[in-house]
C-alpha cells in the first residue's frame, strides 16, 4: 500500500474524551472513529488489524475442530420466548418493531438461534460432538459504553456453540476451547489468564473468564503469579485426545475474579510470595450449561439407546473488538503503538526520505516490490514530506520495521532497518535488505508454533 494513496486520517492531538491510553491511540492513529456513544466505524488501517485478529481466531478454533457458519444480527423475539431469556436480559437488549408489528432485536448473543439451528437439523448422537461458531456484530446496551471499543454497544464477537450427548462431552468440548483459547491469545503476544468466573445471564455452573492483565483493565482480579509464564500448548495438541491434563494443570493454580473471591479467600489459598493482585482485561469467556436451553427449546437427539436425549451444551465468548484495544494496552511506548509481527496492520514499512530524488525513488519502489514478492505485508510512504513527520506516523501506527532509505546511504549502498520495539537502527547492504527483514519477521508470525 502507497500511504500517498491510503487513507490514514491520524490526529496531532490526543482527543479529550479518550481517558485511557489504547483508546487515545486508536484515534490517534486512524484507527476508528465514534459514530454514536459505544458505536464506532472501524478506519482502514483499524479494519486491517481487526482483521489479523479475526483471522487467528478462526485458525485456532478451526483447528480444534469448530466449524464457521453465519448467523443474523437481527433477531426474532420469538426463539428468545421460547427459552425464558426475553424478558430476562432486560434492557441490555435492543428490542426492535418490524412493520409488520413483530418483536424482534438486535442479537447481544446467539444460544437460542443456534439451539434452533441445531435442533432442525441434528436428529441423532452420531452426528455429535459438534461446536459451531460465528463472528458476527452483537449490541448490548451497556450502561457504561467507554474506553472506545474495549467496552462498547455495538462489537464483534466469536461465538462458538458446543453439542454432546452426555457431560463427559460436554466437558471434553469445554476443555478443548480452553486450550484453543490459550493458543488464539498467545498469537497475538497476549497471556489469556483463565479464571473461575461468574456465568450472569449467560448461565450454568462452570465458566471460565480469560482476562489480560493491564492496570486499566475493568476487573480486579486475583492469581497465583505462575499463571502469567505458563507454557502454551503447541500448535500439534491433540484435540481428539484426552485434554483435561492440560486444563487440570492451569487450573490447579489460583485465579479468579473479584465477582468469585475476595482478597481473604486469595490470601488464605496462594503463599504470600506468589500473591498477585491485578487488574484484568476479559478477552474471552466460555461456558458449559448443560440443558438450560436445550430443554426449553426441545433440543434432543436419539441416544445408542434409541431413546430421546436432551443435549448438552456449551457456549463460548472471545471480543475481537476489545482484543484490539488490549494489545494496544499490553504493547505502547511514548511514541505510540508497538503492535505484535502478528497482528500488525503492516509487517514493515518503507520510508523513502526523498520523495521526488529519482536514485531514492527507484531503489525504494524496488525493496517496496521485492517485500511484497517474499510475501511481506508492506506499507511504503512515499509522501512528499519531511523525515521527522514520517517517523513520528511509523512510531504512532506502530509498524514493527521501518525500512529506511535516503540519498545519503544509497551513496554508499546502504539502507537503515528501524526495529520499532526496541528503537534499535542497524545499517546495512541494500542487496540484504529484504532477506534481513523476512528473517526477522516470518518467526514472529507466531503461525507455526
Ligand atoms: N454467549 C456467550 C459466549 S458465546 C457470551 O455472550 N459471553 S460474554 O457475554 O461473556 O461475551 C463474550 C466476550 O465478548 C467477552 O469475553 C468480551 O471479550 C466480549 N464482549 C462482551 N461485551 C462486550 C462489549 N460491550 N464490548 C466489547 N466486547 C465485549
Amino acid at each position: 500500500m502507497r500511504l500517498s494513496r491510503y487513507f490514514l486520517p491520524v490526529l496531532k492531538e490526543t482527543p479529550k474524551e479518550a481517558e485511557i491510553i489504547s483508546h487515545q491511540l486508536m484515534l490517534r492513529a486512524g484507527m476508528i472513529k465514534q459514530q454514536a456513544a459505544g458505536s464506532y466505524t472501524w478506519l482502514p488501517l483499524g479494519f486491517k488489524v481487526l482483521n489479523k485478529v479475526v483471522r487467528i481466531i478462526e485458525e485456532e478454533q478451526n483447528r480444534s475442530g469448530a466449524i464457521q457458519l453465519l448467523m443474523p444480527t437481527v433477531q426474532s423475539a420469538d426463539l428468545w420466548k421460547e427459552s425464558g431469556r426475553y424478558d430476562a436480559y432486560g434492557k441490555e437488549m435492543l428490542r426492535i418493531e418490524d412493520r409488520h408489528e413483530r418483536q424482534m432485536l438486535f442479537g447481544p448473543t446467539n444460544e437460542e438461534m443456534i439451539t434452533d439451528v441445531f435442533r432442525t437439523y441434528v436428529r441423532s448422537y452420531k452426528d455429535l460432538p459438534l461446536n459451531l461458531y460465528h463472528i458476527q456484530w452483537k449490541f448490548r446496551d451497556e450502561v457504561r459504553p467507554r474506553f472506545g471499543t474495549m467496552r462498547s454497544r455495538e462489537f464483534l464477537m466469536k461465538d462458538a456453540y458446543s453439542f454432546d450427548l452426555d457431560e463427559a462431552g460436554a466437558r471434553a468440548a469445554f476443555y478443548r476451547m480452553f486450550v484453543a483459547y490459550l493458543r488464539t491469545f498467545s498469537r497475538m503476544g497476549l497471556t489469556g489468564i483463565p479464571m473461575r468466573a461468574d456465568t450472569g445471564p449467560i448461565g450454568g455452573d462452570l465458566s471460565y473468564e480469560f482476562h489480560v492483565l493491564a492496570d486499566t483493565g475493568e476487573s480486579q482480579v486475583y492469581l497465583h503469579k505462575d499463571l502469567a509464564g505458563k507454557t502454551i500448548p503447541p500448535i500439534d495438541t491433540d484435540y481428539r485426545g484426552d485434554l483435561k491434563p492440560i486444563f487440570d494443570d492451569w487450573t490447579s493454580l489460583f485465579a479468579a475474579t473479584d465477582e468469585m473471591t475476595d482478597e481473604a479467600g486469595f490470601k488464605a489459598a496462594v503463599p504470600e510470595d506468589k500473591q498477585l493482585s491485578a487488574r484484568g482485561i476479559e478477552v474471552g469467556h466460555i461456558f458449559c450449561f448443560g440443558s438450560k436451553y436445550s430443554e426449553p427449546m426441545k433440543a434432543t437427539v436419539t441416544g445408542p439407546d434409541g431413546k430421546d436425549v436432551l443435549v448438552q451444551m456449551g457456549s463460548y465468548g472471545i471480543g475481537p473488538t476489545r482484543l484490539v484495544p488490549a494489545i494496544i494496552e499490553a504493547f505502547h511506548d511514548e511514541a505510540g503503538i508497538v503492535w505484535p509481527v502478528s497482528v500488525a496492520p503492516f509487517e514493515a514499512v518503507v520510508i523513502n526520505l526523498k520523495v521526488g530524488d529519482a536514485e531514492s525513488d527507484a531503489a525504494s519502489m524496488k525493496l517496496y516490490g521485492e517485500l511484497q514478492a517474499a510475501g511481506i505485508d508492506a506499507l511504503y510512504d512515499d509522501r512528499d514530506q519531511g523525515a521527522g513527520g514520517k517517523f513520528a506516523t511509523a512510531d504512532l501506527i506502530g509498524i514493527p520495521y521501518q525500512l529506511i532509505i535516503g540519498p545519503r546511504g544509497l551513496k554508499e549502498g546502504q539502507v537503515e532497518i528501524k526495529h520499532r520495539k526496541s528503537g534499535e537502527r542497524e545499517t546495512l547492504p541494500i542487496g540484504d535488505a529484504v532477506k534481513k527483514l523476512v528473517s526477522l519477521i516470518v518467526p514472529q508470525r507466531l503461525d507455526t508454533i
